[in-house]
């Protein structure tokens, strides 16, 4: 395959997965649409996407090292990494092949750190993948990708399963039920028309619209450096169906917003010239930490 086949397979990835996540987030379409209507873009693909997040349980056979072999084939390539005690996770954050495709944002839940009854209810559901799935994809087709990414990759975990996972780590939980369906897509804002270019004036358009903001660390989470800026929505509640039929009403996905400033060392380029290397790149680790319960009960509930 020729790197601009690759290329053109991502698309199909991406787009795959930006469709299904519209679908089960109707906060994008009412976020989107409203900046449509009130001209703040011309059109919904004058968006852009600063990047996107999946959640991975690690355990020998899947977590971050299956699942980055897929981005890594397309030409992502893998960057920092960043470690969250308390949740008891790892993350990594990798840059796209093109400046206009998203960064993607991977975690992993340190299940080795749970208690063992977690383990146990976390491995009786991934002990059902005895290989690596992403060994056996082939990645240059794109829509069996597609497939892959959206197909349950173990049996549909029970109520009380669920549940016991939430009390010891929503994380797992997430994970046990939403698998690798994305969980974030996230609106670059320092592009935007004035008055909407920053993070604050952001959220402001944001909650005018009925939109509910995660609150953990305040609306607004900063870098130390100042440089990046980031709020996120409160995830969208779903009535999922479990094992035997029954239901529950649980954390689905949510949509973020980035302000990447200009480097102090770029500060004087002129507007036009201003690209995204030009802009405070990666992640960070105390904002992350907070966008992170942005599934959690502690906001979804509040
Ligand atoms: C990811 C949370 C972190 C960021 O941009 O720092 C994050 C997650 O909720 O899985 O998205
Ligand atoms: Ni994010």
């Amino acid at each position: 395959m020729t790197s601009s086949d690759k290329l053109a397979t991502l698309d199909i990835v991406l787009d795959g997965l930006m469709r299904r996540y519209k679908e089960r987030v109707p906060d994008v379409g009412i976020i989107l649409n409203a900046m449509v209507r009130d001209g703040i873009v011309a059109s919904t693909n004058d968006i852009e996407n600063d990047h996107i997040a999946f959640r991975t349980m690690g355990v020998q056979q899947l977590g971050v090292k299956s699942f980055e072999k897929i981005f890594v084939h397309y030409g992502y390539e893998k960057r920092d990494h960043y470690f969250f005690e308390s949740k008891k996770l790892d993350a990594w954050w990798y840059s796209p092949p093109r400046e206009t495709d998203p960064r993607i944002f991977v975690s992993e839940l340190r299940v080795g750190d749970l208690s063992e009854e977690s383990q146990r209810i976390i491995k009786s559901y991934t002990d059902e993948v005895t290989s690596d799935p992403v060994d056996a994809l082939d990645l240059d087709n794109g829509l069996e990708v597609d497939a892959f990414l959206h197909r349950p990759l173990w049996r549909t975990p029970s109520a009380t399963d669920y549940q016991a996972l939430l009390k010891e780590s929503e994380y797992a939980a997430w994970v046990i039920y939403n698998r690798y369906y994305l969980n974030h897509f996230t609106i670059s804002v320092h592009n935007l028309p004035p008055g909407y270019d920053t993070v604050a004036t952001f959220n402001e358009f944001l909650e005018k619209n009925g939109i509910k903001l995660n609150t953990s660390g305040g609306k607004i989470k900063v870098s130390p450096d100042g440089g990046l800026l980031q709020s996120a929505t409160v995830a969208e509640m779903l009535n999922a169906e479990f094992a035997n039929g029954e239901h529950l009403t649980i954390s689905g996905s949510y949509v973020e917003f980035a302000e990447r400033r200009i480097l102090p060392e770029f500060q004087n380029l002129p507007q036009a010239e201003i690209k995204r290397k030009h802009r405070r790149d990666g992640f960070e680790a105390g904002n992350a930490d907070k966008i992170f319960e942005s599934t959690y009960t502690t906001q979804t509930l509040k």
